[in-house]
Order: C-alpha cells, then structure tokens, then sequence
C-alpha cells in the first residue's frame, strides 16, 4: 500500500468515526420531546416517559410510535427528523431511570388540581332523558374517550375526551351521580354524570394504580407505584388531605397493588406489591368532618397477595401469591383460614358469585391456564374446572341470567367468548363478535337482558347480544373500547361484576 493511500484509508477512517458518534439521546429529549412530556418526563400535554409508564409498550410499539406518532392525538411521527440510531437511542433512554428518582410530593399533588366547575353549581337533576341508574361508561383507550351509553336505546349520548390511559373500573357514588376516574399517570379525575361535566382533576401520583370511593362519598383513596404512596382525596373537592409513603414494619418501602372499598365493614382495603401484608384503614371511626387517618391495620400473612376477590360481605379475601397459591384470609380473624386449590395464575380480582344448589359459589377465570375453577364459598372447596378456549382475563354474569360469560383473551382463541350455565358449569354457547380480533370484558345492563361486549381494536366495536339467546342485537362502532361500566349494577355491588 502506498503512503497516499494509507493516509487516505486512515481519513476515511477517522471521518467514519466522527459520524458514527453516538446520539445524545438527553439532548434528543429537550430539543424533540420536552415541550410536550416535561423536561423531567414526568409528563405535561403528553403522557409522562418514565420506565414504569412505558411497562405495557412492546419494544417495538415504542420504537414506532417515536417513528410514526399516534393517530388521532398530537404525537407526531420523527421519522423525518430524526435517524434510525437516534430514535433507537431515544428509546432506551426513556426506558432507563433519570438521574435522580422522580418524586411527587404533597405539594406537587396541590398544584395539580383543576377546578372546572364550582362545586354546587350545577344543577342537581340529570339533564337528559334516559334512565341516570341505566347508563354504561364505556372506556375507549384508542384516542383517550369515554362514551355515556343509554342503557335502553343502546345510543351514545355523549362521548368526551379522558386522560391519557385510563386503568381498572371508573368508581360511582353510590346515588350514581359521580364518577371517578384514574389514569395511569395519576391524574384523578371527577366526572358529573347528570351535568356530563368534568368537574376537578388532581394527579394523585406519577403512577397509579387504581382508586376506591368510601360507600358514604366522602373519601377518595389512590394506590399509587409511584411514589410508593397512598393518597387520600376529599371526594368533594378532590382536595388532598392525607398521604402515606408505604413502608412495611422494617421500613421497606412497598407499591401499592390495588385500594378498594369495603363498604359493609366501613372501611379501606390495601393490596400491597411489596410487602407479605394487606392493609385495612376504617373510614367511619373519625371524628365528624376530620379526614380518616392513615393509619393502618397490618395483617401480615407469610406471602405476598397482591390479586384478590372478596366475598360480598368483604368478611373474606380469596388471594392469589405470585406463585398462584390461593388463600382465604378472614378479615375480622386478620389470618389465614384455608388454602384454595387453585393452579396456574387465577385472576381473582376479576372472579364473581353465585348461587348454586343453596350455596354461593365464586368463579374465577385464569391468566395462564383454559380453565375457570369453581369454588364453595362455605368450605373452599373447588367444586368445578371448566375447560375453556384458552387463558382469559373477565368473566361475567348478572342475578337475572342464568349464564357468566368468558372470554380467552390470553390465547389463540381471543376473538370468542365463552358462555357457562351457572348450574350445569356446562359451556353452552359461544360468540365471536369479529373473527380475528380480541373481544373481551362483558357488562348487562341492569335488567340482566342483554351482554355488552368489547372488540378491544383501534376501529373496533362494542357489541350487544340478546343474552338468553346470545344473538346479536347491534354494534357500536368505537376506538378499543375496554371496560364498560353499568351505574345500577355498580352501584348496587351486582355479585356479577366486580366492584
Ligand atoms: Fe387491569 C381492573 C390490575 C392489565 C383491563 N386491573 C383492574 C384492577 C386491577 C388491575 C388491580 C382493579 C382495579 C379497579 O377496577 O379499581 N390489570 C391489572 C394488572 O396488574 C395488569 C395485569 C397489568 C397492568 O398493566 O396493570 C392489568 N387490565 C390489564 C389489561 O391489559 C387490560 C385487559 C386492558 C387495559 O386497560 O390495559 C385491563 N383492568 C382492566 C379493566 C378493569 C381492570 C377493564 C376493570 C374491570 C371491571 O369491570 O371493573
């Protein structure tokens, strides 16, 4: 090789390494992503980009959304702008911690909150025609909407925009005038069914997991992943008036799994993530107007339940263990007081009840295995297996059919639900709304007369099915609609559907 030519080799070389530096992927962020996502991707007009609020994003979903944008929302594609390598770059460092650990203190959650509208401003009578305890909130996770269903006609009589990711069931008051809803990046938002308002908002948490509403309306409880926290809201106002940094007996700190409501016994339910122990926090005991204490009562078990199903007296919790390991926990024994023989992953937090030869039976479909295991809610013995198409994620039934329906959303076999004889525990039907397409998660409406069915696709539908003769009454177009919620069936704690 000649000089010349080694000189121009080592040139081309050093000019291959000059471009070929890596991108700086922070600096990516501020000039492309800050405006909208915050300078410390905790989020702004878009959703907060942090490694937890991205969890449910395939690898690829990510990288194509970064290169293509979102249809129907403001997050434009940066095929044009950036490379391959950028985005590439742009995609790990939204899936890596920030520098220092994000925090959303008390005074971050008083800043949020958004007044709309004056609290007793609005009238106190529902402005429209239909049946207020007949309608169905139904959540589309498309472009972020929730469509107001007249449980009657069938028709949409209103449709409005949510926050970004709406997760788990909207909560009503119990007059079903109010709902509650969570988003997965911690804004909580107070919805006026009558008015079809969106009244206050506050983000509780920067990732949140679900809230519960105190049967007497008052009270409004956040679990939150991030921070590791609970908050508790005035349901009024949605003023803060509580929160707790969750930590176990030795101070570990924990994510909190799930809050729920338990009405009967006055009081707040705590699934934890972290920690072997649920939580219970009584609401009632207070003295007149002050906001419950944060102080709970620990029952500590030697496992972590985190999924778990409550008999309709909430005296009992049925819980599953990461290793699928049921147990019955007696709340006013605060231990353990039988083991379930349950396998695979049961997904008790979806499960139902009914009657069957005089005894309350509870169904509980599963993440991992085609099986509904039926059990006798007086001795826990499981008294049924049902074989089905496939892992499923819901079942559902009401007091006046005689069917639960389920679907296998896990598996090949996602475009059809099942449909099971509530006293035979025979498959006796079935339906496939949209061959090809996943078609989950099943509401009545209040009469018990007819099933509502999602097709959980961005040009999906919802779908109604006589449901003694499981033909099909119609279909409603919608952008993946997930959950939809009846208000007299949630209101009223229908053993069909999970609270
Ligand atoms: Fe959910 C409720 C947890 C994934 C749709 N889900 C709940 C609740 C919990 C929970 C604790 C009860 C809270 C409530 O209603 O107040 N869900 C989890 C998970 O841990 C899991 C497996 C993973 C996660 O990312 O959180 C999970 N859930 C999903 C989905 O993939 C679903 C099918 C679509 C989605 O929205 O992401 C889904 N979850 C739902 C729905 C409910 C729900 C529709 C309310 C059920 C109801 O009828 O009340």
């Amino acid at each position: 090789m000649t000089l010349r030519l080694l000189l121009a080799c080592c040139s081309l070389a050093v000019a291959t390494l000059a471009t070929a530096a890596p991108p700086d992927a922070p600096a990516l962020y501020r000039q492309q992503c800050a405006s909208c996502h915050g300078t410390d991707r905790l989020g702004a007009m878009g959703p907060a980009l942090l490694p937890q609020s991205l969890e449910r994003l395939k690898p690829a979903e990510l990288l194509a959304t970064i290169r293509d944008g979102r249809p129907a929302t403001q997050m434009a594609g940066f095929a044009a702008t950036l490379s391959a390598a950028d985005i590439d770059a742009l995609a790990t460092f939204l899936r890596s911690d920030p520098p220092s650990p994000p925090h959303w203190r008390d005074s971050d959650i008083r800043a949020s909150r958004i007044v709309h509208v004056r609290p007793g401003s609005l009238p106190d009578r529902p402005q429209f025609r239909a049946d207020p305890a007949n309608l169905f909130l139904v959540v589309e996770a498309g472009s972020h909407h929730v469509t107001v269903l007249d449980g009657d006609t069938l028709e949409p009589i209103h449709r409005f925009q949510s926050r970004f990711a709406l997760h788990g069931g909207p909560k009503y008051s119990r007059d079903g005038r109010y709902v509650y809803f969570a988003s997965r990046d911690g804004w909580i938002s107070k919805y006026d069914l009558w008015n079809l308002k969106t009244v206050a908002e506050i983000r509780a948490g920067l990732n949140t997991r679900n809230l519960a509403v105190s049967d007497d309306g008052r009270w409004v409880l956040v679990g939150n992943y991030l921070p590791n926290t609970l908050v508790l809201l005035d349901a009024r106002t949605l003023e803060l008036r509580r929160s707790l940094t969750v930590r176990g007996t030795d101070g570990a700190p924990s994510r909190v799994s799930a809050v729920y409501d338990a009405a009967p016994r006055g009081s707040f339910i705590v699934a934890l993530k972290d920690l072997a122990e649920v939580w219970e926090i009584p609401y009632r005991n207070g003295r007149a107007g002050a906001a419950p204490q944060l102080a709970p009562r620990r029952i500590a078990f030697d496992d972590v339940l985190d999924d778990f199903f409550f008999d309709q007296s909430y005296r009992h919790i049925l819980g599953a263990s990461r290793s699928g390991r049921g147990q019955v926990i007696d709340l006013d024994a605060g231990r353990k007081v039988a083991d379930l023989a349950l396998s695979g992953m049961p997904h008790l937090g979806s499960g139902i009840t009914w009657q069957r030869d005089g005894h309350d039976v509870m169904a509980s479909p599963n993440l991992k295995d085609g099986r509904i295991s039926v059990i006798d809610m007086q001795n826990w013995q499981t008294v049924g297996e049902i074989a089905t198409n496939g892992p499923g994620f819901f079942i559902r039934s009401h007091e006046r059919t005689p069917y639960a329906w389920t679907d296998a959303m896990m598996s090949p076999r996602r475009d059809t639900l099942q449909i099971i004889d509530k006293q035979s525990l025979a498959v006796v039907g079935s339906v496939t709304p949209s061959p090809g397409r996943t078609a989950a998660h099943v509401e009545f409406t209040r009469d018990g007369k007819y099933a509502l069915v999602s097709v959980m696709e961005r040009d999906g539908a919802l779908v109604v099915y006589d449901a003694a003769t499981f033909r099909e009454i119609k279909r409603l177009p919608m952008d993946k609609p997930i959950g939809k919620y009846n208000v007299f069936n949630k209101t009223t704690r229908s053993s069909g559907t999970s609270h």
